[in-house]
């Protein structure tokens, strides 16, 4: 076994060090098992890969708990063994999206600031056990925590067991690099004291105790983090629209010069526009998001970051690397919290972001569907993009105009599932142009929207819709044709092709 005695600070602690395969065949089936992690950062990995063999033999269904989407070993490995009955808060594993819409797993998809608290008051039901890795545990039996915090500290505090996977290909000079604050729940909840992303309020620990420590398991398995795929052109014209509309702002004055503090999502689109900030004559950037990527490395490397805050550090394996080569340097820039206050709408609001996330389809009224495919299938989850997209100071969604080569217009005429509505977005961004919805009533948006982002194969049909929804309509506020609203969607279901 893996020599982790110089990790565990606490001797004492030291003869609960068991192998995977034992804490495998301890949990019961049924379990409740709230776990570390968010993106592929931070997972356990040891345990799920050992309880995924014992299903094999032994098949039953545990629920899951986490920050948000984790690495292959844990939502992959057990979803390939359909050992997963209940998930939340946020997943992007193909196999386990398989098993949602299969409708073998139960998903609650939730807002990332909110799945802490549903968990503390009980809501989603009774933890058994927390299950997080550390890169040590100190003589108190304080936990230090590795790549993300997601909810990790929320699982540990209302555990009455807690499982700790000790990874070895951790750093121990990621210590220091977190800020653990757990706000107490309403009626005693105070003001988030952050005014600065920079603020620290709370530990760099997650707080535990040696008696709720019953298992201790050595992990040698790195972080799967995901391989960042070449900007395609689509992507360098929206990074592009977005260094145009930021320098409007800054010039009208609703802006200073080193911006607000940015927010980005995850993927392609998200990566583009940060790296078109590194390129910027911008600097002084200040960052408060969920996940810090290989983006923001190139930022201070530029020095033009000022500072970053999130809840997971996931850049690709190559950006992995060159952050623990200069570990020293990138560590002064670089603050992880908790999900519930790294997505706090508290803060948000109070530091004014700029909120840059990705729909899969938006609607000529200015609606927003990030998550379900034509309306019922579950594509990811909602993940932090609500929690900034409603209280940012300006949010801006993006997407590609058109899906799967031209046969799915993202622009369409009613959303098929709305995850932001129409008063939560400022700006639309597709690689067409800015639709600036700000101070625009329903049917200037519409106009707006199909005009400036709408692909031009769809603008007719598009046009035409409202058209005659506003006939029809005899002009109503947000004219619609109920019975039409989503002819688009079914003309694709049809012939695949929304042209048809
Ligand atoms: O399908 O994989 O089969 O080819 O959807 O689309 O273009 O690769 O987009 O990776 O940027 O993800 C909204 C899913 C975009 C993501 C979403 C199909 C398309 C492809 C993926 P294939 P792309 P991206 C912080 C913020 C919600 C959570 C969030 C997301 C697949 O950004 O999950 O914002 N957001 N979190 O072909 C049918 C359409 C489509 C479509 C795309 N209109 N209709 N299919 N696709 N548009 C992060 C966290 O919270 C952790």
């Amino acid at each position: 076994m893996i020599d982790i005695s110089d990790r565990i600070k606490n001797k004492d602690l030291l003869s609960k060090v068991v192998s995977a395969e034992e804490v495998a065949a301890w949990i019961k089936p049924g379990m409740t098992i709230g776990c570390s992690g968010f993106t592929a950062s931070a997972y356990p990995k040891a345990v799920p890969l050992a309880l995924a063999e014992r299903m094999k033999k032994d098949p039953f269904t545990v629920n899951l708990w986490t920050g948000a989407s984790t690495g292959p070993e844990f939502d992959n490995a057990l979803a390939q063994v359909h050992g997963i009955k209940k998930r939340l808060p946020y997943q992007t594993d193909a196999a386990l999206r398989k098993d949602i819409n299969d409708g073998h797993v139960d998903y609650l998809d939730l807002h990332l600031s909110e799945s802490a608290q549903l968990c503390r008051v009980g809501y989603e039901g009774k933890m058994d056990v927390a299950l997080v890795e550390a890169a040590a545990i100190t003589e108190e039996g304080n936990l230090i925590p590795t790549t993300s915090l997601g909810n990790a500290a929320s699982y540990v505090q209302q555990a009455d067991i807690v499982i700790v996977e000790i990874n070895t290909t951790q750093p121990m000079e990621l210590q220091g690099m977190h800020d653990v604050y757990i706000p107490a729940d309403p009626p005693n909840r105070l003001p988030i004291p952050i005014t600065k992303a920079d603020d620290r309020i709370g530990t760099e620990y997650i707080p535990c105790t040696p008696d709720k420590i019953k298992f201790i398991v050595p992990c040698d398995i790195k972080d799967h983090t995901r391989d960042l795929t070449p900007v395609d052109e689509n992507s360098k014209k929206m990074a592009a629209f977005t260094l145009e509309l930021l320098n409007a702002e800054i010039k009208a004055g609703r802006m200073p010069k080193n911006l607000l503090p940015l927010q980005s999502g995850v993927g392609n689109v998200a990566n583009a526009v940060l790296e078109g900030f590194v390129e910027s004559d911008y600097s002084d950037l200040i960052v408060y998001t969920e996940v810090i990527q290989d983006a923001m490395l190139d930022l201070i490397d530029a020095g033009k970051l000022k500072f970053a805050s999130g809840t997971a550090f996931s850049p690709s394996p190559t950006g992995m690397e060159r952050f623990y080569k200069g570990i020293d340097k990138y560590r002064k820039y670089i603050l992880l919290r908790p999900e519930e206050i790294s997505n706090s709408p508290e803060v948000v609001h109070r530091l004014g972001v700029i909120a840059m996330n990705t729909a899969l389809e938006i609607d000529i009224y200015g609606n927003v569907n990030s998550t379900h495919v034509t309306g019922t299938k579950m594509m990811n989850g909602i993940g932090g993009s609500g929690d900034f997209a409603r209280n940012a100071y300006l949010t801006i969604f993006y997407t590609p105009s058109t899906a799967k080569g031209g046969k799915i217009s993202s622009v369409v005429p009613m959303c098929s599932h709305i995850d932001h509505t129409e008063h939560d977005v400022d700006i639309f961004i597709t690689e067409q142009g800015i639709a600036d919805l700000r101070g625009l009533a329903p049917r200037e948006r519409a106009k707006e929207i199909i005009n400036k982002c709408a692909h031009p194969d769809y603008r007719p049909i598009l046009m035409d819709y409202y058209e005659r929804a506003l006939e029809a309509t005899k002009k109503n506020n947000t004219p619609h044709l109920l019975d039409e609203a989503l002819s688009f969607h079914q003309r694709f279901l049809a012939t695949g092709d929304m042209h048809k």
